[in-house]
């Protein structure tokens, strides 16, 4: 039984346009391009750059500015405006609206209790975020495999959706309240993950003989597991996500065995799509890019990690240079330094991070 209703994308729709329209939700105008990659590994491999001047558009919240990441919490009001789902898997979640987004209708699948977001991932989470992805796929855990087969023939071309979950204190949240977030892919984008599973598309549980798929084209360390395109339960999804998470957590281990005064909060990017599932241990949410003299601070969450960047106000002039200039380097060195190298065996020098 799916715990989601099979009208869940026209209640979204329905939800967002009136949120939108009483101006609860503030929705960003932005733009986005693509921009190719410049490294020669992976030649068809692009970047979603967003340019949104964040700033200037958003209504001053005093709450906000003035507060700390751990303090912040708007998640533990209830906010029926933003409300897709009040109460999923008896009240331990609510899936809702998130009140800023870039692109329409950003949803955030919110713990009721005030959970930190330095938390694992539980079996719940892991199966509300795929169900979810599923749902908004128009597939549920009711299909079998003859409907697949059907749909997949009958197949119109469907959005596509990330679920992600920035995880500890250099992952790139703003707020300390247990949430996973899940937004559509832009059209014709295609991910690191989206290479690596096309090229081994076979699903398989890593283990100690077979482990999860890393994309060398990239600079940073970066775990996939291919997920079956039959709908799995709860127990595959664990054991997927305890596999990546040990990847993850090796790269801290070995940190801190190189230099014990150095300790680093273990923070990773997690993102699932119905077609994978992958991890990047992350050592920074921010970064400084010099290009031509100037050095602009940006910062990302797991979307970077999916290759869209999001350049805000005093950002404009890299952005457009960078697109003008047709050149990726930036960001392939930006991307880099928030992450861990793909070799990594000892921890990069200080100011590197
Ligand atoms: P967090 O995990 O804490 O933070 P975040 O997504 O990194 O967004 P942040 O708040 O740091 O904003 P940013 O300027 O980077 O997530 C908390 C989420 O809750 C946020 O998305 C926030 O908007 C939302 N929220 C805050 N108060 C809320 C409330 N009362 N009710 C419901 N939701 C609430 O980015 C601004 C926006 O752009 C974010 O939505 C972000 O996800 C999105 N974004 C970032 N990079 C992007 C990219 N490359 N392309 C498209 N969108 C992008």
């Amino acid at each position: 039984m799916s715990l989601y209703p099979k009208n869940l994308t026209s209640i979204i729709t329905e939800v967002y346009n009136k949120a939108v329209e009483n101006n609860d939700v503030i929705q960003f105008k932005s733009t986005s391009k693509y921009l190719k990659t410049s490294n020669s590994k992976e030649a068809s491999m692009k970047y979603h750059l967003t340019f949104c001047d964040i700033d200037a558009q958003k209504p001053v919240k005093p709450e906000r500015e003035d507060t700390v990441k751990t303090k912040f919490d708007p998640f533990i009001r209830d906010e029926p405006e933003f409300a897709i789902i009040n109460s999923l898997m008896n009240d331990e979640y609510k899936l809702v609206l998130n009140k800023f987004p870039i692109v329409d209708e950003h949803l955030l699948l919110v713990t009721k209790k005030a959970i930190p977001q330095a938390s694992l991932l539980t079996p719940n989470d892991l199966n509300a975020s795929y169900q979810l992805l599923k749902a908004l796929q128009g597939e549920d855990q009711d299909d079998d495999d003859d409907d697949e087969d059907e749909e997949e023939e009958n197949a119109k071309p469907k959005s596509r959706h990330v679920i992600f979950y920035n995880c500890g204190e250099n992952s790139g949240y703003s707020i300390d309240h247990k949430h996973l977030q899940c937004m559509k892919i832009p059209n014709k984008l295609k991910t690191f993950q989206d290479f690596v599973v096309q090229e081994n598309p076979e699903p398989y549980i890593p283990n100690v003989k077979r482990e999860a798929l890393e994309n060398e084209a990239v600079a940073f360390a970066n775990f996939t597991i291919p997920l079956p395109k039959k709908i799995v339960d709860e127990e595959y999804l664990v054991m997927c996500y305890v596999n990546l998470l040990q990847r993850a957590l090796s790269y801290f281990q070995q940190w801190e065995e190189a230099d014990e005064s150095k300790r680093l909060a273990p923070s990773y990017s997690f993102m699932m799509t119905t077609d994978w599932m992958s991890i990047v241990p992350r050592s920074s949410e921010c970064a400084d890019i010099e290009f031509e003299g100037n050095t602009y601070t940006m910062f990302t969450n797991a979307l970077g990690y999916l290759h869209m960047l999001l350049f805000k106000g005093g950002q404009k002039e890299l952005y457009d240079k960078l697109l003008e200039k047709k050149d990726s380097t930036p960001i392939e060195d930006f991307l880099l330094k928030c992450a861990f190298p793909n070799n990594f065996s000892a921890p990069p020098a200080e100011s590197d991070y």
